[in-house]
């Protein structure tokens, strides 16, 4: 018994004079990240959720962990945007659109036909006026990162072709959690309807909706080909996703950390951009391969489209400052004498 005290008492002073130290330091945990998206893991949200999380190890020397949540398991944009402000959550990615409620100035990327192009949302988003948006989340307990690509928007859905707008009438069309989606949608004559992503296959497969309108590359991640009968190609918005950081976590990290996550936040974008667009280039192939009916809406219907829409462009200049706005439609006019 003698012998065991005299260890327990040695072990002790060991302890306190450091003389284990090197051991326990070693022990050290990683700091764990946990990072929350919406779609598939075998998506382009997905992928370059991994190509971050890789990224995040590597630069860190595997002293911060990315754990990756997909498939919305963590809940919904907004569900995980509050997360991500109350502190119960670090990190997500998502909709631009979805965080309107919380920062009225990304209702600037729900401005129908605003790009004309990915080269063009490129240098707006990664410009001055994306920063200047990017910023504003800041007082609202969240950190932006960087843009990802979530791509042109098509519509789909069961009821028919959409060959004119006259066609839209009465589609009941699923549109994301955003005012300026609803009331685009309602003023081109389709009955709205908002629901959040995670809900959407199952709404399409009930028939509680009709319709969606997602990039080619979510139609074809999601399997919405397997409960949509028409694609029509409009392109009528580029909808870029945003990775965030919630506030209070950020300003806990040190600067070492902080530049961690934001050198593997651009890599991770500079990847997903190019990943999003190879894969989209062929997901069109793909989705009439798996049986979906495609037609293109032609430039005379998409000139309407753009006409009636125009009342839309007023309100969002309304909504996120006279000055924001004509510093972008500035930049894109820069950007097009070029
Ligand atoms: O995580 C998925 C969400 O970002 C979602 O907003 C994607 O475009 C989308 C939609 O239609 O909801």
């Amino acid at each position: 018994m003698k012998l065991l005290r005299r260890t327990l008492l040695a072990t002790v002073a060991a302890l306190a004079t450091g003389a284990l130290a090197p051991a326990f330091a070693q022990d050290i945990k990683p700091r764990l990240i946990r990072f929350g998206y919406g779609l598939n893991e075998q998506s382009n949200q997905g992928r370059a959720t991994k190509v971050f999380a890789d990224e995040v190890d590597k630069l860190s020397g595997g002293k911060m962990k990315i754990r990756a949540f997909g498939a919305a398991s963590l809940g919904s944009d907004v569900q995980m945007q509050q997360a991500l402000i109350g502190g119960a959550q670090e990190m997500m990615v998502g909709s631009t659109a979805t965080l309107v409620g919380i920062t009225k100035e990304m209702a600037l990327w729900d401005t129908p036909f605003l790009f004309n192009s990915a080269q063009e949302a490129d240098a707006v988003l990664d410009g001055p006026v994306g920063q200047k948006v990017k910023a504003k989340l800041d007082e609202k307990g969240l950190v932006g990162l960087v843009y990802w690509e979530n791509g042109f928007r098509n519509l789909t859905n069961n009821k028919r072709a959409v060959a004119k707008l006259e066609d839209l009438d009465g589609i009941k069309l699923r549109v994301m959690q955003n005012t300026v989606f609803l009331d685009s949608f309602k003023t081109l004559g389709a009955n709205a309807i908002p629901l959040p992503f995670s809900e959407l296959f199952s709404a399409l497969e009930t028939k509680a909706v009709d319709g969606q309108e997602n990039p080619f590359n979510t139609i074809l991640s999601s399997k919405f080909y397997e409960v949509q009968k028409y694609l029509t190609v409009t392109n009528h918005v580029y909808s870029p996703w945003i990775v965030t950081v919630s506030k209070k976590f950020w300003d806990g990290l040190s600067a070492d950390e902080k530049k961690v996550l934001m050198d593997a936040a651009v890599k991770s974008r500079d990847f997903e951009r190019k990943d999003t667009r190879d894969e989209g280039a062929k997901a069109l192939a793909e989705l009439k391969a798996k049986g979906m009916q495609i037609n293109e809406l032609s430039a005379a219907e998409a000139g309407r489209m753009r006409d009636k829409l125009a009342a839309i462009n007023t309100s969002i200049s309304g909504n996120v400052g006279k000055e924001l706005w004509d510093e972008a439609q500035a930049e894109l006019a820069k950007l097009r004498k070029k």
